[in-house]
């Protein structure tokens, strides 16, 4: 998948005209051996033009999404869970894990024994057309110290997204006053408020009247950053965390700059490559042929990120949206596409990017009770559920990595490292 657009320059990786490959990609997390101990010499010509623009990928470039509803069980991110901090420290040693989703949506924190649950409100649309949670997530307040915990075993940073869906500022204020405390600072990157807040009025979510607009998105949103900064005083913030409306971004940044300033540290939106998966034209073939409006539009973004001072992360995204599709989601293929997908990002300057996944049941739960890809899965598949998933498994059963994860190990040995454009 090497592209002549994208290279990187990186003086121990190439040195006179001699790339250095590195194998043993696919060692087992629990080996022990170490990942790089053998290396072959490969002779090729690069031509670089010395002074088109570059980006650095920082070294927390790589990161993973997970449904924030995953907090309901204190077993899973806990550093007792050797097998995913193992993971993850392959994957990454300084990756970063984004909780939200559209679980985040209903999900709520247990800071004391006298909080009780909010009230969800169920919008009158059918559920066949309805793709949000139609129950709230109990998060123990015990998840959030295992989940400090894990943070320190796999030495990966935080994303927080609080609900916006169905909380109050009060709530939130308290929800981030708990997490703050718990989580330590230099891992706590920011709190997010709110999960693809734009599409809020559409009716696969209807997290809010459909005539709801960016305008009353950041008279509320104001509002939480408002209460959680007074009990949080030097509480940072990512968003708007959009699904795909980079107007909303282009809106939010001088609104949300005007009542934090440098609190506001990070815009960020989501990108799924293709979907549904019972959409015919979703195949291998559409995913791999490349798509020039991702680098431009990130390129965009980052660009006007970096102008006020800011960075632009993907926070979530993957293949194909609901879930995955078998056969494609979870094969070879995603690991060729996420392997370009995540350099052309950084090429354009993005700060990072997070690959969705997590437990079947936390994420059919997320879309309303649909993983349309079930249907037509083969019933002797392993992957079952959260086909895109890059660490498949669950506490009781052990975790695995999906071939997408390899992508992703790709991608990542280009941390701390300059892009160019050639
Ligand atoms: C995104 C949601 C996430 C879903 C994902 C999907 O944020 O919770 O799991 O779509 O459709 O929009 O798979």
């Amino acid at each position: 998948m090497i592209n002549r657009r994208k290279f990187l320059i990186h003086t121990t990786a190439f040195a006179g005209g001699t790339l250095i490959y590195r194998s043993n990609l696919a060692l087992a997390a629990t080996s022990g051996k170490s990942l790089w101990s053998d290396s072959i010499t490969v002779s090729g010509q690069l031509e670089v033009v010395p002074d088109s623009p570059s980006h650095l990928v920082p070294l927390n470039y790589t990161g993973l999404s997970y449904e924030l509803a995953q907090l309901m069980d204190p077993k899973f991110f806990s550093a007792s869970n050797k097998d995913l901090v193992a993971l993850f420290k392959i994957l990454s040693p300084l990756g970063v894990l984004r909780l939200g989703g559209n679980s985040s949506e209903s999900c709520w924190l247990k800071v004391d024994p006298y909080t009780t649950a909010p009230e969800l409100k169920i919008p009158d649309i059918k559920p066949s057309e309805h793709y949000m949670p139609s129950k709230l997530f109990m998060i123990p307040p015990e998840s959030i110290t295992e989940l400090a915990g894990f943070l320190q075993a796999t030495g990966w940073q935080l994303i927080y997204g609080l609900n916006f869906g169905h909380s109050s500022p009060d709530r939130l204020a308290r929800e981030a006053e708990f997490i703050a405390k718990h989580i330590p600072h230099d891992q706590l990157l920011y709190f997010q408020i709110g999960n693809e807040p734009d599409f809020y009025g559409d009716a696969v979510n209807r997290t809010r009247p459909a005539t709801w607009n960016f305008n009353d998105y950041i008279k509320e949103w104001t509002t939480c950053a408002d209460a959680i900064s007074q009990l949080v005083p030097d509480a940072a913030f990512g968003g708007p965390d959009v699904g795909a409306s980079s107007d909303w971004i282009r809106q939010f940044i001088p609104a949300a700059e005007q009542i934090l300033g440098k609190r506001l540290v990070a815009v960020t939106g989501h990108y799924y490559a293709s979907g549904p998966p019972d959409n015919p034209s979703v195949t291998i073939e559409n995913l791999l042929r490349t798509n020039p409006k991702i680098g431009q539009s990130t390129q965009a973004i980052a660009d006007l990120a970096a102008q006020n001072h800011l960075y632009y992360r993907m926070t979530e995204g993957n293949s194909c949206y609901r879930g995955g599709k078998p056969g494609m989601s979870d094969t070879l293929a995603s690991a060729l596409w996420v392997g370009d997908y995540m350099l052309t990002l950084a090429t354009a300057g993005c700060a990072g990017v997070n690959l969705h996944g997590g437990s079947r049941n936390i994420l059919k739960a997320a879309l309303g009770n649909h993983l349309p890809g079930e249907q037509i899965t083969n019933e002797n598949s392993d992957s079952k559920g959260s086909f895109y998933t890059p660490i498949a498994g669950e506490v009781n059963y052990g975790f695995k990595v999906r071939p997408i994860f390899y992508g992703m190990m790709l991608a990542n040995q280009f941390a701390d490292t300059e892009m160019k454009n050639v």
